[in-house]
C-alpha cells in the first residue's frame, strides 16, 4: 500500500490554507469541517429520498414512531445541532427559520463567526431526482464576544464574507468552497467517508455559450430582459451559433454549471415578483462571493451583489451571475 497516497481531505487542505497566516486560529477550518460533516449527513438521507414509498414520505410516521420530516426541516436541523455543537460558532441564519438562532452557551458566545445557509436549495426537485444542494457563508461576527450575537452579524454585506460555498448532492456529491486564496472543489469519497481534493484552484471562463434562466417567465419580463433574451437567441457573430439554454430549476446545479463550463445565470425582479425570487443573504451573496473569488462576476444589474446592505434576513434580489465578459455585456443591455 503506496503511504504516499495522492488524496489530500478537506481538513487537510483547510489546515495547509491555516498555515499561511500566522495569526490563524484554525476557527475556521473547524467550521468548514463541520459544515462539511453536516453535508455529510444531509447527504445520505437525501441518497434514500427516492425510497421514500418504501421508508415512508415526509408526514409518515416510522417504525420507531417517528415522523419522517421534510428532507428540507430535517437538513436545517442537523446543520444548526453540528454547529451549536461546533465551539466556533455563535449563531446561525437560514432560509428555513424566520429569525436567526442564536447560541447562547459559553462557548458559542465566544466565538467570533456566524454562518447563514440555505439548508436544501431547490429540494423541490427531489421528486425528480435532479441534483439540489446545500449553500452557505461564514461572516466575522460585529457584536462583542462573550455575549450571544445579534441581528447585525448577519445584515453584513457579502463582502464581507470569510468564506462561502455550497455541497451539491448530484452523480457525485461535492462541496465547493471559497476564501480570498481562492476557489476549490472536494468530492466526496465514499468509502472514506471524506471529502477529496478534485478540483484546485477553480476559475470561471471569461466567457461562456450558455444562459440559464427560467424562459417561461418571459410575459413577465421588462423589455430590457427580453432583448438580452433575443440576443442570446440570435447567432453569435463569431460562430454563427446562438447560445445554448440550460435551466435546472435548481441553483446550486445551475450554478456548479457555470462555474465549470462558463455561461450566466439569471433570476430578474419580473411583474411578479419585484425583487425577484431568490435570497440575498442565504442564495446570492454566497454564490457571488465565490464566483468573483473565481474571477467571474455578480450584479442586481445596477451593482454588485456584495456591495449590497441587507435590510432584513430574508429579503429577496434580482441577480444576474457567471462569465464576467457575458454579466459585462448583459449589464451594457440594462442601461
Ligand atoms: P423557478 C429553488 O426553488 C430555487 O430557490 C433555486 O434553487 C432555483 O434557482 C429557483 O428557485 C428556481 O425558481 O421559479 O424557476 O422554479
Amino acid at each position: 500500500m503506496n503511504p504516499n497516497r495522492n488524496l489530500v481531505t478537506l481538513d487537510e487542505f483547510t489546515i495547509m490554507q491555516t498555515r499561511q497566516f500566522s495569526q490563524a486560529t484554525g476557527e475556521l477550518s473547524t467550521l468548514l469541517r463541520d459544515i462539511g460533516l453536516a453535508c455529510k449527513f444531509i447527504n445520505k438521507q437525501v441518497n434514500k429520498a427516492g425510497l421514500a414509498d418504501i421508508l415512508g414520505a415526509q408526514g409518515a410516521v416510522n417504525v420507531q414512531g417517528e415522523e419522517q420530516m421534510k428532507l428540507d426541516v430535517f437538513a436545517d436541523e442537523v446543520l444548526i445541532n453540528v454547529l451549536k455543537n461546533s465551539s466556533d460558532c455563535a449563531g446561525i441564519a437560514s432560509e428555513e427559520n424566520d429569525h436567526f438562532v442564536a447560541f447562547d452557551d459559553e462557548h458559542s458566545k465566544n466565538s467570533k463567526y456566524v454562518v447563514l445557509f440555505d439548508p436544501l436549495d431547490g429540494s423541490s426537485n427531489i421528486d425528480v431526482n435532479a441534483s439540489i444542494g446545500t449553500i452557505f457563508c461564514i461572516y466575522k461576527r460585529v457584536s462583542p464576544l462573550g455575549q450571544v450575537c445579534t441581528e447585525a452579524d448577519f445584515l453584513q454585506k457579502g463582502r464581507n464574507i470569510m468564506a462561502a460555498g455550497y455541497v451539491i448532492y448530484g452523480s457525485s456529491t461535492m462541496l465547493v468552497y471559497a476564501t480570498r486564496l481562492g476557489v476549490n472543489g472536494f468530492t466526496l469519497e465514499p468509502s472514506i467517508g471524506e471529502f477529496c481534493l478534485s478540483h484546485k484552484d477553480m476559475k470561471c471562463p471569461e466567457k461562456g455559450k450558455i444562459y440559464s434562466i427560467n424562459q417561461g417567465n418571459w410575459s413577465k419580463y421588462d423589455d430590457h430582459i427580453r432583448n438580452y433574451l433575443n440576443f442570446c437567441m440570435e447567432s453569435d457573430q463569431e460562430t454563427s451559433r446562438p447560445y445554448s439554454h440550460r435551466y435546472i430549476g435548481s441553483m446550486v446545479a445551475d450554478m456548479h454549471r457555470t462555474l465549470i463550463k462558463g455561461g450566466i445565470f439569471l433570476y430578474p425582479a419580473d411583474k411578479s415578483n419585484a425583487n425577484g425570487k431568490l435570497r440575498l443573504l442565504y442564495e446570492c451573496n454566497p454564490m457571488s462571493y465565490l464566483i468573483e473569488m473565481a474571477g467571474g462576476m455578480s450584479t442586481n444589474g445596477h451593482d454588485s451583489i456584495l456591495n449590497l446592505q441587507p435590510t432584513e434576513l430574508h429579503q429577496r434580489v434580482p441577480v444576474f451571475i457567471g462569465s464576467k465578459q457575458m454579466v459585462e455585456q448583459l449589464q451594457s443591455m440594462l442601461s
